[in-house]
């Protein structure tokens, strides 16, 4: 559940003010900011944190995340002469603070942590359109209209994830996970030419590192089979696609995570408890499923209402755990 931690009261008191940038680079802090929503929600893995644009940052290419507001940049990405922005990144150098932090959670956790990193577009839309977006006009300009610089600047970014995912896994993250949130703006003839061989690459990169890796995007219903191919054990699904749906789609053979809509945890318990059943039904014992919400918690979420999620689906996730059919296949 990204952002688990942001609605809590713990989290306010020890992020400080100004960009989270801060805090993610301080170790103690971001050890602790990890830890926060594990202890006060009993969750079963810990979410490095972080954020998408941290490599980039790290790497000199100006970008900051702006409270309220999210990733910006005061020179957007815009010609050929932007790649120089760019240095390689060192991780040992570059990436020191996120060793450090990892390795304070290792003595401190007692479930995996999950590293990530931001999928090539969606971190190339915040670079090139300088500001959260929603029409994604100038990086769908850019990609269109001048598809080798696209190609460039994409190259990059996947290198950035790689060195970062790498980082975090030889540091103890148990699992990976690619967020490529803003796919789903993508028509999937675009998405197959323009997106999908720069997330493949980072997603090979990482095969040989033996953790599971999840694939996401929003709105990416019509994209599931091209996110699952892309390489990956785990596909998240937003809650526009019933998990049903999105385990014909993806072929049955992959793990699915989600689906819970953000904005129903604000809803009254009883249709919060009735929705989380649904989708546990919806999911029909299937062993390779993780529940979690369809993307992050919303900062109004009233963190009682997620306890008791987390207690229910332990609860009756449980006991509908896999169907005898399946229980055969989950213990091979
Ligand atoms: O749960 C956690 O807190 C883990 C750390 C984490 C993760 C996994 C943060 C901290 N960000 C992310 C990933 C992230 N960041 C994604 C991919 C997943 C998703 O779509 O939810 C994206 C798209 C971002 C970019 C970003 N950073 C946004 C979205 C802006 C937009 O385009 O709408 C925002 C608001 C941020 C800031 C941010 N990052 C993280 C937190 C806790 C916050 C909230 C703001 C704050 O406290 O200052």
């Amino acid at each position: 559940m990204r952002q688990a931690g942001r609605s809590l009261p713990e989290y306010k008191a020890v992020r400080g003010e100004g960009s989270i940038l801060q805090a993610i680079q301080d170790p103690e802090r971001a050890a602790e900011i990890t830890l926060q929503p594990v202890r006060r929600y009993g969750v079963d893995a810990a979410i490095l944190f972080s954020d998408i644009v941290t490599p980039i940052f790290a790497s000199g290419f100006g970008i900051d995340i702006t409270p309220g507001v999210g990733p910006t940049c005061e020179q957007p990405f815009a010609s050929a002469a932007d790649l120089d922005r760019f240095r390689p990144l060192d991780p040992s150098v570059d990436l020191d603070f996120q060793a450090k932090t990892i390795e304070i959670l290792m003595g401190e956790l007692d479930v995996p942590l999950i590293g990530f990193a931001g999928a090539p577009f969606t971190v190339a839309s915040y670079l090139v359109e300088g500001r959260p977006t929603r029409d994604f006009a100038k990086v769908k300009a850019l990609m269109t209209g001048d598809p080798k610089l696209w190609h460039q600047l994409a190259d990059l970014v996947a290198d950035s994830a790689i060195a970062t995912l790498r980082a975090q896994v030889e540091a103890g993250a148990k699992a990976v996970q690619l967020f490529d949130s803003w796919a789903g703006a993508l028509h999937p003839a675009h998405y197959r030419e323009y997106v999908l061989p720069h997330s493949e690459k980072v997603l090979a990169a990482v095969a040989d590192l033996g953790v599971p890796r999840t694939h996401f995007g929003i709105n990416s219903g019509e994209l599931l089979p091209l996110i699952a191919g892309a390489g990956c054990e785990v596909v998240g699904v937003d809650w526009r696609t019933p998990l049903s749906v999105a385990r014909e789609r993806t072929g049955g053979t992959y793990a699915l995570q989600g689906n819970l809509d953000p904005a129903l945890v604000l809803a009254p318990w009883e249709v919060l408890e009735a929705e989380v059943l649904r989708i546990l039904d919806d999911n029909a014992g299937h062993p390779g499923y993780i529940f979690n919400l369809g993307h992050g918690v919303l900062p109004m979420t009233n963190p009682e209402q997620l306890e008791r999620v987390v207690e229910l689906v332990h609860r009756v996730g449980t006991a509908r755990g896999p169907a005898p059919d399946n229980a055969a296949n989950a213990s091979t």
